[in-house]
């Protein structure tokens, strides 16, 4: 039986991707033939303002709270459109605000019914339009001139520590244009790095550290995502080594990726090189990740993804080596799939010096 027609859209950001709202509070609804907007009085006059011209807006300050017309407003929709099916958002969708919406979905007394559709917007998502390429683009320039701010804070500054960075990333993404960050920043220094997704602290920079950030911006909503590691000072030959392998497993990975080529074949190839030289164990994530008004979105660049990377897609290439209670090494680039092959999006140099 093919999906059902009539979805329902609970997932904030699908629902901006729909409509171009950002309100925290609403919910779609989408039929063949209209689509509507629900949200409440604080965020109208917002939505009277971004919102496509072709949705209906519907103010449930009042009804929300008020069962019975709710009930009326909503069936009144359903009966307007003969939904007897509704396509919710499991990944997203709460049992308590579920159980709402089976309480007033009935049909000439009938219960309608629901089925999961989480991947069907997630799958529209993927391929990005000019417009959406050109702001996750821009969301990348800015993320790339805080980062050469705060290298060259790390680079000529001592003592500061990894807190103050973070915090400098987040002021200077606001100076540049960027309406938030995508993600908290990620600043490691010296054995820190060695775990993945350290959590910045009061760690203070030392001579000869090295130093991990994984760092992104929102531009317009949309997000971008790198990460360098670099040294302050000189490396020593095992870091060095190690560095040469991580980029040598980036650069193979980006060189395979292409239209058509599936989330798990470009992680192998990822992988292979890091695989070969004896580390598999010191590199347990994923080698990448869909990106747009999510900072992690589909496709995944992972071990059971076996989909299809499309054209037109935007993806992060980010292989790591961790040598617990040593240190640390994750490169990330963030690449715009083509039917030939693809262009890095993310100018930033990859010399560790
Ligand atoms: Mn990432």
């Amino acid at each position: 039986m093919p999906k059902p027609s009539n979805l329902l859209i609970t997932t904030p950001s699908n629902i901006k991707y729909l409509s171009n709202f950002s309100g925290s509070n609403g919910f779609m609804l989408i039929t063949k033939s209209k689509k509507y907007l629900f949200t409440d009085s604080r965020y109208i006059q917002r939505a009277q303002n971004t919102i496509y011209k072709n949705i209906e807006l519907i103010d449930i300050t009042k009804i929300w709270s008020n069962p019975v017309e709710l009930k009326q407003n909503w069936q009144k929709i359903l009966k307007k459109h003969q939904i007897t099916r509704l396509g919710v958002e499991e990944n997203n969708l709460t049992i308590a605000r579920f159980k709402k919406f089976k309480k007033i979905s009935k049909l000439a007394g009938k219960a309608i019914k629901f089925e999961d559709i989480s991947e069907t917007i997630a799958k529209q998502r993927e391929i990005k339009s000019p417009e959406e390429i050109k702001l996750i683009t821009k969301s990348q320039r800015i993320n790339e001139k805080v980062f050469l701010e705060i290298k060259k804070i790390i680079l000529t500054k001592s003592r500061i520590t990894e807190i103050e960075i973070a915090w400098q990333i987040k002021e200077l993404g606001q100076k540049y244009g960027a309406n938030d960050i995508s993600f908290e920043p990620i600043v490691a220094f010296g054995k820190n790095s060695s775990s993945p997704h350290h959590m910045p602290g009061t760690t203070k920079l030392q001579k000869n550290d090295i130093i991990l950030v994984d760092m992104g911006m929102k531009y317009q909503d949309y997000c971008s995502d790198m990460t360098r590691t670099f040294f302050k000072g000189k490396p020593n030959p095992k870091q060095l080594e190690i560095y040469n392998l991580v980029l040598q497993a980036q650069t193979a990975g980006i060189n395979k990726i292409k239209a058509g080529i599936t989330g798990a074949k470009a992680d192998h190839h990822i992988r292979e090189v890091i695989d070969r030289a004896g580390h598999a164990a010191n590199y347990s994530h994923a080698g990448g990740h869909g990106i747009g008004l999510d900072i992690h979105e589909s496709p995944s660049l992972s071990k059971n993804y076996h989909e299809k990377i499309l054209a037109n897609t935007i993806i992060t290439v980010e292989p790591g080596i961790y040598i617990p209670g040593k240190f640390g090494v994750r490169i990330e680039d963030m690449l715009l799939v083509t039917g030939t092959g693809n262009k890095n999006l993310t100018k930033i140099t990859k010399q560790p010096l």
